[in-house]
């Protein structure tokens, strides 16, 4: 059986990553895909917790704890999602390492340092990254709840983002509607899943 295709969506606040992630799912679901939703951070755990209470102001904590924390919140899905994508599960992953160092380098830590702690994480297959300027993204409301939602951080986090992308990477324009978002997102998600069933094939 093929291994399952990591599928990531990345991007600034308020660019629509979990209606999308969540429209993946559905839609791989009912093409009798075997697939999950995975979300970072994972505010359900005991250091998801910690996080949470970070982003809601509820705690202080230096700059370099809370990005170790980041990245352990994703170390320990680890097992989890390695075990679901060798027993051939897609994932479909509402943010991850790519977030972490944009975030955290937009705060002014040093991008080799941020990048170390996820080095060795499962990567993804395939990597969305849902871009809106800022200037649009603060339309959007409910901008300036959490801790990062300001317009200088969100600036500098999208330029990051911008520096860290690969060629694997596929731009989205997140000013487009969500269903013809959607539309691209579900088609190249087909496609990934297609090249990885046929890999696994040529593997047996
Ligand atoms: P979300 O639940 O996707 O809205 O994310 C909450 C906030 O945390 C959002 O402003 C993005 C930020 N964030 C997500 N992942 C990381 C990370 O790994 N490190 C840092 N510093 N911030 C992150
Ligand atoms: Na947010
Ligand atoms: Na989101």
């Amino acid at each position: 059986m093929a291994r399952g295709r990591f599928i990531l969506l990345e991007g600034c606040d308020r660019a629509g990553k979990s209606t999308q992630c969540a429209m993946l799912v559905a839609a791989l679901k009912e093409k009798g895909h075997s697939v999950e939703l995975c979300k970072f951070p994972d505010r359900t755990t005991t250091i998801g917790q910690m996080i949470h209470a970070y982003l809601t102001n509820a705690k202080e904590l230096d700059d370099r704890a809370i990005h170790l924390l980041f990245s352990a919140n994703r170390w320990e899905a680890m097992q989890s999602m390695k075990r679901k994508l060798k027993g051939g599960t897609h994932l479909v992953v509402d943010r991850y390492a790519y977030s972490g160092v944009a975030f955290s380098t937009a705060k002014g830590l040093d991008l080799t340092w941020c990048k170390n702690p996820d080095k060795g994480l499962v990567r993804p297959d395939l990597t969305f990254f849902l871009d809106l300027p800022t200037t649009e993204a603060e339309k959007r409301g409910g901008f300036g709840e959490e801790r990062y939602e300001n317009r200088e951080l969100q600036e500098r986090v999208r330029e990051v983002f911008l520096q860290l992308k690969g060629k694997e990477w596929v731009m989205i324009d997140a000013r487009e509607t969500v269903q013809s978002m959607h539309h691209r997102i579900l088609k190249e998600a087909e496609e990934n899943i297609r090249v990885g069933e046929l890999d696994g094939r040529f593997a047996e």
